[in-house]
């Protein structure tokens, strides 16, 4: 089984034996929380998608226009920069970063961690992530380890958080920035190069960075340890074996490496911003915020954020390639989460409620995705022995076709949320459906077909 190792030795080759456990490959959505002083300015310009932007403007454009609200440290020190020229205007050149920090937790102390878990719960997701330090160094749980009790928040969030998301019947991740700290090593990041060399290798910083995973291993036993932006080089196999040895079923992120140029151990890798096109052997996990940045962003709205539609597209061709989505909630300073977003996350679980069983527990087919004759997307998932192909585009006829799905004689097609079978004939590669009336309304944002006894 997976945990018949005893213990972890600190060697990629230990490591490299550890399997993904099954809760997380049947989980497949989570919710991350990007929550933190840069809540409190909330700001950034609506630049646009992470991949998109970088791939057609370039690294220096990208930061100079940070559509991360999270990164304002950062953009407010760029001379030029929306953020630099917001920052002034609104606060003032004498207003440093750090002032936010008595603002921040002054507004979390009405904050409720249960009415979180419970909007997660409803939604449908399997298991949370949140930023336990983020690039501005700020610490949300109340660390024995550190040397900067200045910047540590005034309730512990991380403990909080973890005790109403596990009463909810879900599992806890922690995300921690374990390259880039600002507060410890303050480099302005401008292009790739100096992204690059943000990350800290000094050995001080390196036992600062493995005391706080060790003191977050220690005290809330996460089953997720999702680490951003690389590592001081040599440090992480140790903290990795550490966290196996303690938690049996935990699973860790690819970011404690720097793109795989140390070939490190990693449970999953994280797309950020971008979807893989082939099914993935190697679990994966997409992240995305809900518009444009993961922190809070007071510009959003309705326009530049992702609908319910594009929502549901997006994490059913995810789970049809292996992947898992880690969908990006920012709640406000004060702990609220915008309607805008909520709106969003309830939206997804209305369509799990009735769709979810093609997507919890299940595994990838032998392909991701076919278009039928008619011209609408369909994506596959397989769960206890039933094929599921979920239509991602209303139906316009009342039969479809899709070519080269080949059934036997005793297999019964019904769709998800409608009573009754439907009717199908096989002439050659192609299966035709007749489909209920019901669904050429765009009533849903996708219709999920169950193939039984294929
Ligand atoms: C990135 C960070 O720089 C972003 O701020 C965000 O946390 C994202 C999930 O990872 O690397």
């Amino acid at each position: 089984s997976a945990f018949a190792q005893k213990s972890y030795e600190p060697t990629t080759e230990s490591l490299s034996k550890h399997e993904v456990p099954d809760w997380f490959s049947d989980a497949k959505l989570g919710i991350f929380i990007h929550w933190g002083v840069y809540s409190v300015p909330a700001w950034a310009p609506l630049t646009g998608e992470f991949n998109k932007v970088v791939a057609e403007r370039g690294w220096e454009y990208w930061f100079l226009h940070n559509p991360y609200a999270e990164w304002y440290f950062n953009s407010m020190k760029l001379e030029g920069s929306d953020t630099y020229n917001y920052h002034r205007a609104t606060y003032g050149e004498n207003f440093n970063y750090d002032d936010f920090i008595p603002k921040f937790n002054a507004a979390i102390r009405n904050w409720n961690p249960q009415k979180w878990a419970k909007l997660f719960s409803r939604v449908g997701a399997r298991y949370v992530v949140l930023t336990t330090k983020h690039h501005d160094g700020f610490l949300l749980w109340p660390s024995k380890t550190t040397t900067q009790p200045e910047r540590i928040a005034s309730r512990d969030i991380v403990g909080e958080l973890t005790q109403a998301v596990r009463t909810e019947g879900m599992r806890m991740g922690l995300y921690y920035s374990g390259g880039i700290d600002w507060s410890q090593k303050d480099v302005t990041v401008t292009d790739f190069n100096t992204l690059i060399a943000a990350i800290i290798q000094d050995k001080a910083y390196a036992e600062y960075a493995n005391a706080h995973w060790q003191e977050l291993i220690d005290r809330y036993k996460p089953s997720i340890l999702w680490n951003d932006l690389g590592y001081p080089v040599g440090e992480a196999n140790n903290i990795i074996a550490y966290f196996y040895n303690h938690v049996r079923d935990g699973v860790v992120n690819d970011r404690f490496d720097l793109g795989g140029q140390f070939g490190l151990h990693y449970d999953f890798s994280t797309p950020e911003y971008s979807q893989l096109q082939e099914i993935q052997t190697k679990k994966w996990e997409a992240t995305r915020g809900l518009g444009y940045s993961f922190g809070y962003n007071q510009n959003d709205t309705d326009l530049n954020m992702i609908s319910v539609d594009e929502l549901v597209d997006l994490f059913v061709d995810v789970v049809s390639k292996n992947g898992n989505l880690l969908l990006n909630v920012g709640p406000t300073a004060d702990g609220s989460i915008p309607k805008v977003q909520v709106e969003r996350l309830l939206g997804l679980g209305k369509w799990l409620d009735v769709n979810g069983e093609a997507i919890f527990g299940s595994r990838y087919w032998i392909r991701s995705e076919d278009v039928t004759t008619e011209g609408l997307r369909v994506r596959y998932t397989t769960n206890r022995g039933n094929l599921y192909a979920v239509l991602l585009d209303t139906p316009t006829t009342e039969r479809i076709t899709i070519p080269g799905l080949i059934l036997s004689r005793n297999t019964t097609i019904t769709m998800l949320g409608v009573r009754g079978r439907l009717k199908w004939e096989q002439y050659g590669q192609n299966l035709f459906i007749t489909l209920p009336s019901s669904c050429r309304q765009k009533k849903s944002p996708a219709y999920t077909l169950k193939i039984s006894n294929i």
